[in-house]
């Protein structure tokens, strides 16, 4: 189960962008988003199914994988790509029975100790952080820092790590150096609905150029 993370991983809120998942989605995509999140925590199951399966939809005929936070029955129900957990959210170990080995089960974790012990769970990715300050989260861990970061991406060997929390253009450089394989963000990329495509290039862009600088 090789599971090849792109070095951006962007995130939908609706709040903060004002549109829909669907219409995020369309923008993300037309940036160059290969694998995203769907992200929200207060929309009824109800409300969201319905929006989860039009954004799936428009995954699917572009060939975008999506992957939905914390709601296993509704990445279940639809047959979506992946689900992404937290700490309080269903056992790794039972969301792995439940979707198959062929689902991507990524889990977010905000210390060492938590990465340590994810290490170890039936995961594809784990997702580290707040690595920066970040206001989108509610009630967010402590700041984590790229220190810490480099530390998880010993830790986890060779699991592919996502660095997530205040991640911009302009710092996710320093991420991906740390060790992170993908910067996962949302309010640098969605917070401004006319520009998701062209943050979304932007940040693909940085990345090309930092692969090539690696090389
Ligand atoms: N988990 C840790 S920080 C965070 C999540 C979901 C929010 C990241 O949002 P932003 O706007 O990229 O800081
Ligand atoms: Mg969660």
């Amino acid at each position: 189960m090789v599971f090849h993370l792109p070095k951006v991983y962007p995130i939908t809120d609706t709040n903060l962008s004002g549109l829909s998942h669907a219409e995020q989605i369309d923008r993300l995509i037309a940036g160059g988003a290969t694998l995203i999140q769907l992200r929200d925590k207060h929309a009824a199951s109800r409300d969201l199914y319905p929006q989860a399966e039009v954004a799936l939809q428009i995954a699917r005929k572009h060939d975008v994988r999506l992957i939905i936070n914390d709601r296993v029955d509704v990445a279940l129900a639809l047959g979506a790509d992946g689900v992404h957990l937290g700490q309080t959210d269903m056992p790794v170990e039972a969301a792995r029975r439940l979707l198959g080995e062929r689902v991507i089960v990524g889990i977010s974790t905000h210390n060492l100790e938590q990465a340590k012990l994810a290490a170890n769970m039936p995961v594809d990715y784990v997702a580290f952080g707040p690595i920066f300050k970040t206001s989108t989260k509610e009630n967010p861990d402590p700041i984590a820092g790229l220190e810490a970061l480099r530390g998880v991406r010993t830790i986890v060997g060779s699991l592919p790590v996502v660095a997530i929390g205040g991640i911009t253009l302009a710092n996710a450089g320093e991420a991906w150096k740390a060790g992170a394989d993908a910067v996962s963000s949302i309010a640098a990329l969605v917070s401004d609905p006319s520009r998701i495509a062209e943050n979304m290039s932007q940040m693909l862009a940085k990345s090309q150029a930092y692969i090539e600088k690696q090389a």
